[in-house]
């Protein structure tokens, strides 16, 4: 895809997610899209995002259980990026209007005390330099119809990013075992999702290790300050008006919001 047709993609995910409107996934008329190529549409759409006055409050990961990506047939997650005007306060109201088709799912994330670049990073190595976890719930809603897409066209599409909901940052508490750590998504008073922290390529810290080693290929680093999702430890569950949304995280609390009527 050449240099002007990347701007024009990113164009085109911007405004359908600045109007709420389902688009057809980029590869049905780029059968051929790399994911260098999707990558640099993301790297496109960030700008734009940028240039409106936005802040990046960190990096995430997506497709990070073996589950996606076997459904996917991919052998690497993916990563893009939470935005400020992605955050919904804890307990708040996710504006249902706003959205296209919501899917809710629980997640872990990291603040880390130091950057940290990569190749080579492990999970030991991000943990090491980790300050604080957060419990998390991330609002997928991908600007495709149906969702249905490809894995270049949710690379470009910012990894479907769309509203996150942070619970208390807890200094991280030095017997956790995350990969052990019980996460349950409940909705309306219903588990509707369960899982643990090794569901994320074995520990969340591998994660984040992973996206370390991802970015060291642009001669990017993770930075500290910034929150790190780590990936979905649960399955994703798609929302509908006035859901009572929840999810438990052992050992670091829970973290909720409603979805508007
Ligand atoms: O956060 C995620 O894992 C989202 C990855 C994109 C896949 C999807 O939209 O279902
Ligand atoms: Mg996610």
């Amino acid at each position: 895809m050449n240099a002007q047709a990347l701007k024009e993609t990113a164009q085109t995910l911007y405004m359908a997610e600045a109007e709420k409107r389902e688009i057809v996934r980029i590869t049905r008329d780029y059968p051929e899209l790399t994911v260098e190529d999707a990558y640099r549409i993301q790297e496109e759409l960030v700008e734009l995002k940028l240039k409106r006055g936005n802040g990046i409050i960190g990096p995430k990961m997506g497709l990070t259980s073996r589950a996606k990506m076997q459904q996917m047939n991919v052998e690497e997650p993916i990563y893009g990026y939470i935005f400020d005007d992605m955050l919904v306060p804890n307990g708040g109201t996710l504006e249902f209007d706003q959205l296209i088709h919501p899917k809710v799912e629980a997640e872990i994330a990291f603040v880390l005390g130091e950057d940290i670049e990569g190749p080579g990073i492990s999970g030991e190595q991000i943990l090491a330099v980790t300050e604080y976890f957060i419990p998390v719930l991330e609002v997928i809603d991908s600007r495709y119809e149906n969702f249905s897409f490809k894995l270049p066209d949710v690379i470009a599409d910012n990894a479907s990013s769309s509203r996150v909901v942070f619970g208390e940052k807890i200094k991280k508490p030095d017997r956790l075992k995350l990969d052990r750590a019980s996460v349950s998504l409940v909705i309306n008073g219903e588990v509707k999702e369960r899982g643990t922290g090794d569901a994320v390529l074995g520990h969340p810290a591998n994660s984040a290790a992973m996206l370390a080693n991802m970015l060291a290929r642009k001669q990017q680093k993770l930075t500290a300050g910034s929150v790190i999702l780590t990936g979905g430890v649960t399955g994703a569950v798609m929302l509908k008006r006035g859901d009572s949304v929840s999810a438990h995280v052992e050992g670091l609390g829970d973290v909720s919001f409603t979805v508007s009527s």
